[in-house]
């Protein structure tokens, strides 16, 4: 895969980095310790031991790099001009669960923009990558959204803000909408593979309305690099700083699903 502002040699180290470190997810029994962060948000061993991992190869190889993780964000040094923005296991909960649906999600971050990601589903031996300008894969064949016009051909796909209860009337009352307006919904929990099943047009729409930057950042680059649209449930661009809500789509139902959304919030 050829990139922009990531040398092309490093930039297949890097997936070959993510995917080593995220096959030790999928091996049975692998989760041994589990650790409450709230009552809905967890960390495992698997979370630390995938983070550490790819924390060190990463210092390796580019070492002025700095790196922010989900478990811990005490390495970040200046990130204001490019860092490693890591989520070790997005879709934790599943992992515990033994449902097996969760992925390691990388982005290189240039200038507040992620220019280079890598979303690795070690249960299916997926790795969905993308670099700005250049396009987006599915272990290197190279993917699309799908064409789909109106919501009322569409599969949506929520994630419900487990961790912001206060917005549970509005997520369920929107989830409402969408699957009046849609062919159904989906919800599986693990937000980077939302945002590269709509990369590959397996979904058309999906909207959660509260995340992490490393939830969203590396799959926000596949989505738009395999001709979708993501953007903050306002339809502003989601800062990779801050969390927020997204909208991911396929692009040719984006403005439908804002205006859905809109109309919910003024209700
Ligand atoms: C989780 C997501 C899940 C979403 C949660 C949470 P974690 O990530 O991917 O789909 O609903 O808000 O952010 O905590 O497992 O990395």
């Amino acid at each position: 895969m050829r990139t922009t502002g990531l040398d092309q040699r490093i930039a297949h180290e890097v997936i070959e980095i993510v995917k080593e470190a995220g096959r030790f997810a999928a091996r049975p029994f692998s989760v041994t310790d589990i650790h409450a962060k709230s009552r809905t948000d967890f960390v495992t061993n698997v979370d630390f031991a995938v983070q550490e991992q790819i924390r060190r190869r990463l210092a390796e190889l580019t070492p002025n790099v700095p790196f922010i993780g989900e478990e811990s964000t005490a390495y970040a040094a200046d990130v204001s001009r490019v860092f490693w923005l890591l989520d070790p296991i997005d879709g934790t909960t599943n992992l515990i669960r033994g449902l097996i649906h969760s992925a390691v999600s990388l982005a290189y971050v240039e200038e507040g923009r992620p220019i280079f990601g890598v979303v690795y589903d070690p249960f299916s031996d997926e790795c969905f990558t993308a670099a700005q300008g250049i396009g987006a894969f599915l272990n290197g064949e190279s993917i699309q959204t799908s064409s789909f016009a109106r919501l009322d051909e569409c599969l949506a796909s929520f994630g419900t803000a487990p961790g912001n209860r206060e917005l549970t009337p509005q997520v369920f009352s929107s989830m409402r909408m969408m699957y009046d307006a849609c062919v159904d919904l989906r919800h599986a929990g693990c937000a980077s593979l939302d945002l590269v099943w709509i990369a590959c047009g397996r979904l058309d729409v999906y909207v959660e309305h509260a995340l992490k930057p490393w939830d969203y950042a590396a799959g926000m680059l596949i989505v738009n690099e395999a001709g979708g649209t993501v953007t903050s449930l306002d339809g502003s661009s989601p800062s990779l700083f801050y969390g927020s809500g997204i909208v991911a789509s396929n692009g040719f139902v984006h403005d439908a699903a804002l205006a859905l959304l809109k109309e919910d919030c003024a209700q």
